[in-house]
């Protein structure tokens, strides 16, 4: 290991590096029973998964300030819940369609969500936590809250209308908001270069006198020490952000993907710069972990995950009466 590369690992600390080694792994094991678990077909409806992408939420949930900042995602939204804290459990509840899920079983895959621990969804509809996102920086701006948004968002969605609309808005109220595109390459079975005019995302920041930056998704150190920086100028200067977060998924864009739009060779190489396995290699090598403190860890996790699937099956289905609650939002007097 290089000297800046160690010392930047003990800048970090032991507890952080060891939290997001197990943050990750907690995401990748868990993704891996989703995928059996719908074969299985206890999960119904859509199911994308995060895996390879785990550096990127990881990073982000260890740099931001828990009381104050906030994250929105798209559907690929399993493990930005799990990195925010929300417990396997209700996850995986929720994907069962289960009462104890986080929204008691009627939003499945695509609608994890916890306001206490600043997770605000779990979004559809391609693009549409842009604009919601902007809407959470304002409230931000007028409370004075000094808290900032982090927006997630693929690279299928940046061609939409809302964005701009949205970026051009961040700037002139001096929002903080961070749009942060998570880049994997494709949009559905799309390559980025037959749908975008150009490659850096970046470029479009200047349009909106916007900072911006490119970031190396695949390396959880990065992205955490990048995306500390970004933040505190976003809370303390009310800036806001484009960065492109350069990434990649293993799996097909949901459960009924394929994949055949890429060669093998293409997904080996990005495995070869797994997020997971290059933290692992970098902290065995700093002599933060042992091979078999690792082991110990991953059956730990592999344990937790299976635990979280008991509690799924054992968790009753939803009430017929439920279905016409949470329609409607509660009137608030005044
Ligand atoms: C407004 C809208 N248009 C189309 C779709 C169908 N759709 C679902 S995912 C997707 C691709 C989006 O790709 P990207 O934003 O790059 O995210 P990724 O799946 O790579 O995480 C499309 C077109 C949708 N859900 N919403």
């Amino acid at each position: 290991m290089k000297k800046e590369r160690k010392d930047e690992l003990a800048k970090l600390g032991g507890e952080l590096l060891h939290t997001m080694l197990y943050d990750m792994l907690l995401i990748r094991r868990f993704e891996e029973k989703s995928a059996q678990m719908y074969g299985l077909k206890k999960i119904g409806g859509f199911c994308h998964l995060y895996n390879g992408q785990e550096g990127v939420a990881v990073g982000t949930a260890q740099a931001m300030d828990r009381d104050k900042d906030y994250v929105l995602t798209a559907y690929r939204d399993h493990g930005h819940a799990i990195a925010m804290g929300m417990d396997p459990k209700v996850v995986m509840a929720e994907l069962f369609g289960k009462i104890t899920g986080c929204s008691r079983g009627k939003g499945g895959s695509m609608h994890m969500f916890d306001v206490e621990k600043h997770f605000l969804g779990g979004n559809g509809i391609v693009g549409a936590q842009i604009p919601i996102a902007t809407g959470v920086g304002f409230y931000q701006m007028y409370t004075k809250s000094k808290g900032a948004t982090v927006c997630f968002f693929g690279d299928g969605a940046i061609h939409q209308g809302a964005f701009h609309e949205s970026l051009n808005m961040s700037r002139i109220w001096e929002l903080p908001v961070i749009y942060a595109v998570e880049n994997n390459g494709f949009g559905m079975g799309t390559s980025v270069r037959r749908a975008s005019a150009i490659e850096d995302f970046t470029l479009k920041a200047p349009g909106y006198d916007m900072k911006s930056a490119t970031i190396n998704g695949m390396d959880v150190v990065e992205m955490y020490s990048r995306m500390g920086e970004i933040l505190s100028d976003a809370r303390e200067n009310g800036q806001s952000y484009l960065l492109d977060v350069k990434t990649y998924r293993y799996k097909g864009h949901s459960m009924s993907d394929p994949a055949k739009y890429r060669t093998k060779e293409e997904l080996e190489s990005y495995k070869q710069q797994d997020p997971i396995l290059l933290l692992k290699a970098d902290m065995i090598d700093g002599g933060y972990i042992s091979d078999e403190e690792f082991k110990k860890l991953d059956s730990d996790i592999k344990v937790r995950v299976q635990e979280s699937v008991d509690f799924a099956e054992e968790s009753a289905e939803p009430a017929l009466h439920t279905i016409y609650e949470d329609v409607l939002a509660e009137a608030h007097n005044g």
